[in-house]
C-alpha cells in the first residue's frame, strides 16, 4: 500500500470513536467535520509515526533577543553562536527521554526509534493497529486526486506527562497550512519584487536647476531629479569608504532576478568611478539559483543590478555577497508556489530545515519550492541545508502581502529571523512600494487592497516580512525637484503615471498612481515592546482613519468598517532615499524608484558602521531596532508626505515614528558615535 505523509484536508472526520481513558489527555482534535468517503487503514499497514517534540523557550525569544540587542541590557552586543541558539530552542533532553520511555513501555523496540539530527523529532514505523492503540485513535485513509493515499485521524490522545512535551504527531489531524486565498497567486517576474524600472532621461524637459543648487559642487546640483552615490553620501553624511574588514561582506538576497556585469560596470564607470571595472559580487547559489546573466536576459530586471551597484558604491573596497535563491521553474513562479525566504533560511541555517514551530516542521510543500525539482531545468540536488554562512548584514528587496501567507508559516519564519538576530545579524527588508496597499492586482484587487463582506478594496494590505518584529523594515524617502541635499527629505510618493506621461516614455504596468513608501500595521503581529511607545505616540495624534483590532487568527480584518489594525506591529522602522536613482539596466539608462533602493542603502550604512566597530574590537550592530527606537535622534526624522491608496488618504508622515518612513533616515556620524558608545 502506498502511504504518504502528506495529509490534506481531503480527509475530514466526525469526532473520534476510540475510548479515551483517564490517564490520557486529548492532544489534538479536529475542529471541523466533513462527510467524505473514508476507509479504515488496514490493521497491518505500516504507518510512519513522527512525534514532533516541543521546542523549549520559544516564548522567550523576544526577551533573549532584547538581552543582546537592547542598549540598556548589560549583555548588549554579546551575540550568541549558532550552536548556543540551537541548544536554547532545542527540545529539553528529558523531553526526548520521556517520550522515548513511553514508546518503549508501550512495547516498541528501542532500536526502531529514530532520533532526527536536531532532536526535534522521534520517528518510528509501526503497524496501524499498534499506532491506534498507542494514540487511542482510528486511522483513516483516502485517495487523493494526485493518485496518492493520505492517512490521518480525527484526534488522538497521549498520557498527560507525554503530552506536555509533544508539539504534534503525524499522521494526525494537522493539515497543510490553511491557504486563505482560494487560488495561490502566481509569482511572476515582478510579483514579489519591490521596485519597477521607470524610464526617464536624467533631466526631463522643463526641469530647471533650483536656486539653492547653484552654490553646490556640480555633482550635487541634480540630486532632486537624479540621485547618485555622491548625493547619498552628502544626504546622510557618509564617509568615502576605504575599509575592508574580513568577514564584513554585505549580503543581498535575490530571487529569479539576476544581475548583469555589463550593467554594474556601466554604473560604476559613470556614477561610482572609485569602484574598479570588473568588480563583482560573490554569488552563493541557493538550490540552483544562478547569476549573473547576459545583459539582455529576461531575468536582468534591475533589482539585482541596483542592489549590487548601491552597495558597492557605498562600501567598496568592502565586498558584496549575493544569495541567489531558487532554481528557475520555482523562482519564475512556474510551480505556482508563493513561499518566500524559507529555502534561503534553510541554506544559511541547517537546523531550520526540519525545525518545528507553530505546528509546522520544515518547509511547507504546498507553499515552498520542493527539491529535488523534477521539472526541466529544475535543481536536481537535495534541499540545501546549512551550506552557507550568513553575512553580518543582509538586505532583502522582496516581499509579498502578509495576507497571502498563513499565519503559522509567517510566525515560524519570523522566529528564525529572531534567531539570526540573536547571532548578531542585521536583516533588512524593503517595506513595499504601494503605500498602504500591496502589489497592484494582489488579492484580486486592481490596487492590491483587501476586501471584506462589507468593504470592496478599501482595507489596507500590510507587507510581509516587514510585519515581522525581528526584521528592520526600510521605507523610502525622496527629494522634490526644487530641492537639494541640504533640504529635508519627504516620504517617497510619486504618481508614476503622470511621471511617464510627462517624459513621454510610456507607462509600465498600471496602476502606478499610488507609488509610495510601504507602511502600516501588521495583522499577524502586535507591536513589540521596543516600539510600543513610538506606535502609541503616533496613533494618539492620528485618529482620522477607521480601524479594527485584529483577532488571534486575523479573521476579522476590516471589522467595523476599519481599514487598518490599530493593534498591529507598525512598519517601517527606518527609511532611506528611494527615488530618481539613475542607472543602467539592459545597458539602457533608466530611473528607478522604490524601497528596493532604500534597503540596500540602509544596509550599506550598517556595514560601514560594522567596519568601524571591528576596528575598535567590537562586534557587529546586530538587530538594530531596539537601539534606534531608544535613540531616535541618530536618524533624520521625516515629517512630510503620506502614502494614500485603497481609496483613502493613507498615513501621514509626522514628527517621531510614523508608518511611512519609520524613525527616519540615517545620520551617519550620530549613528556611528552611538554604536561605538554602546
Ligand atoms: C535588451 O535590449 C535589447 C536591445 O535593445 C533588446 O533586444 C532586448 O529585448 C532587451 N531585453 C529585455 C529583457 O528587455
Ligand atoms: C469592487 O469594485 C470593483 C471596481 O473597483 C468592481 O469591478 C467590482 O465589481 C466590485 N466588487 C463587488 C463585489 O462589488
Ligand atoms: C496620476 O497622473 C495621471 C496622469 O496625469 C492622472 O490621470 C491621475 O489622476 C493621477 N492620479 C492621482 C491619484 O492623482
Ligand atoms: C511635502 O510633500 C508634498 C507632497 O505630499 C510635496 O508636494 C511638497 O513639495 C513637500 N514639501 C516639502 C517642503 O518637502
Ligand atoms: C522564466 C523562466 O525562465 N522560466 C523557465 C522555467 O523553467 C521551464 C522549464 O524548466 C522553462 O521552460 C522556462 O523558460
Amino acid at each position: 500500500m502506498l502511504l504518504s505523509l502528506l495529509i490534506t484536508s481531503s480527509i475530514l472526520g466526525i469526532g473520534f470513536a476510540a475510548p479515551n481513558p483517564a490517564a490520557h489527555v486529548v492532544h489534538e482534535k479536529r475542529g471541523t467535520a466533513a462527510n467524505l468517503l473514508r476507509r479504515r487503514v488496514e490493521p497491518d499497514a505500516l504507518i510512519p509515526v513522527r512525534v514532533g517534540l516541543k521546542q523549549s523557550n520559544l516564548d522567550s525569544g523576544y526577551e533573549r533577543l532584547m538581552e543582546v540587542s537592547h542598549p540598556s541590557s548589560p549583555n548588549y552586543g554579546k551575540h550568541l553562536s549558532a550552536e548556543e541558539v540551537h541548544s536554547i530552542f532545542a527540545p529539553a533532553e528529558d523531553a526526548v527521554n520521556i517520550v522515548k520511555d513511553w514508546l518503549i513501555q508501550s512495547g516498541i523496540d528501542v532500536e526502531s526509534i529514530l532520533d532526527y539530527e536536531n532532536k526535534g523529532w522521534l520517528a518510528v514505523d509501526m503497524p496501524a493497529h499498534q499506532a491506534e492503540r498507542l494514540l487511542h485513535t482510528e486511522y483513516y485513509e483516502s485517495d487523493h486526486t494526485d493518485g496518492r493515499v493520505r492517512i490521518g485521524c480525527d484526534g488522538y490522545s497521549l498520557p498527560a506527562h507525554v503530552s506536555q512535551h509533544v508539539d504534534f504527531i503525524k499522521p494526525g489531524v494537522k493539515l497543510s497550512p490553511p491557504l486563505r486565498k482560494r487560488t495561490v497567486e502566481r509569482r511572476d517576474a515582478f510579483h514579489g519584487r519591490h521596485g519597477i524600472p521607470h524610464m526617464k532621461p536624467p533631466h526631463w524637459p522643463g526641469w530647471t536647476l533650483p536656486p539653492a543648487a547653484h552654490g553646490l559642487p556640480p555633482d550635487l546640483q541634480n540630486c532632486g531629479v537624479n540621485i547618485t552615490p555622491v548625493c547619498l553620501q552628502a544626504l546622510y553624511d557618509l564617509p568615502k569608504p576605504n575599509l575592508k574588514v574580513p568577514g564584513n561582506s554585505m549580503g543581498v538576497f535575490e530571487d529569479f532576478d539576476a544581475f548583469s556585469q555589463v550593467d554594474i560596470d556601466l554604473f560604476f564607470a559613470k556614477f561610482a568611478p572609485w569602484v574598479p571595472q570588473g568588480t563583482t559580487p560573490a554569488v552563493l547559489s541557493v538550490d540552483g539559483g544562478t547569476a549573473p546573466v547576459a545583459v539582455a536576459d529576461a531575468r536582468n530586471g534591475g533589482e539585482s543590478d541596483i542592489d549590487i551597484e548601491l552597495a558597492y558604491a557605498l562600501i567598496y573596497p568592502q565586498t558584496v555577497t549575493v544569495y541567489q535563491a531558487d532554481d528557475l521553474p520555482n523562482s519564475s513562479g512556474e510551480t505556482g508556489k508563493n513561499g518566500f525566504l524559507n529555502t534561503f533560511l534553510d541554506a544559511i541555517d541547517g537546523s531550520y530545515c526540519d525545525y518545528t514551530a507553530f505546528g509546522i516542521t520544515g518547509d511547507s510543500p504546498s507553499i515552498d519550492a520542493v527539491y529535488p525539482d523534477s521539472l526541466p531545468g529544475g535543481f536536481k540536488g537535495k534541499l540545501e541545508c546549512g551550506v552557507y554562512k550568513l553575512t553580518p548584514v543582509v538586505s532583502i528587496s522582496y516581499g509579498e502581502a502578509e495576507d497571502d501567507l498563513p499565519k503559522p508559516y509567517v510566525e515560524r519564519q519570523c522566529n528564525e529571523i529572531m534567531k539570526l538576530g540573536l547571532q548578531g545579524h542585521s536583516i533588512l527588508v524593503a517595506s513595499g512600494d504601494y503605500g498602504v496597499a500591496s502589489f497592484p492586482g494582489s488579492d484580486n484587487n486592481e490596487f492590491g487592497c483587501l476586501s471584506s463582506a462589507t468593504q470592496n478594496g478599501t482595507i489596507y494590505n500590510p507587507d510581509y516580512p516587514s510585519g515581522c518584529p525581528y526584521i528592520t523594515a526600510v521605507g523610502a524617502t525622496r527629494l522634490y525637484p526644487d530641492q537639494t541635499v541640504k533640504d529635508a527629505e519627504s516620504a517617497m510618493q510619486v504618481n508614476l503615471t503622470a511621471f511617464n506621461i510627462e517624459t513621454g516614455s510610456g507607462g509600465t504596468s498600471p496602476p502606478l498612481d499610488f507609488f509610495a513608501s510601504g507602511g502600516g500595521f501588521s495583522n499577524y503581529f502586535t507591536p513589540p515592546a521596543y516600539q510600543a511607545a513610538a506606535v502609541k505616540g503616533y496613533l494618539e495624534t492620528h485618529n482620522d482613519l477607521p480601524f479594527y483590532i485584529a483577532n488571534a487568527d486575523a479573521s476579522n480584518v476590516g471589522a467595523n468598517g476599519g481599514v487598518y489594525n490599530r493593534g498591529g506591529r507598525g512598519y517601517p522602522d527606518v527609511a532611506a532615499n528611494g527615488a530618481f536613482l539613475t542607472t543602467f539596466n539592459n545597458a539602457t539608462l533608466l530611473t528607478f524608484f522604490g524601497t528596493s533602493l532604500a534597503s540596500p542603502i540602509f544596509g550599506s550604512v550598517l556595514t560601514l558602521i560594522n567596519e568601524e566597530l571591528a576596528l575598535v574590537g567590537k562586534g557587529p550592530v546586530g538587530f538594530v531596532n531596539p537601539v534606534l527606537y531608544e535613540h531616535p535622534y541618530v536618524l533624520n526624522d521625516i515629517t512630510n508626505g503620506s502614502n494614500p491608496n485603497c481609496g483613502s488618504e493613507g498615513f501621514k508622515a509626522s514628527k517621531g515614528w510614523d508608518p511611512i518612513t519609520g524613525l527616519g533616515t540615517p545620520n551617519y556620524p550620530k549613528m556611528l558615535e552611538l554604536f561605538k558608545s554602546l
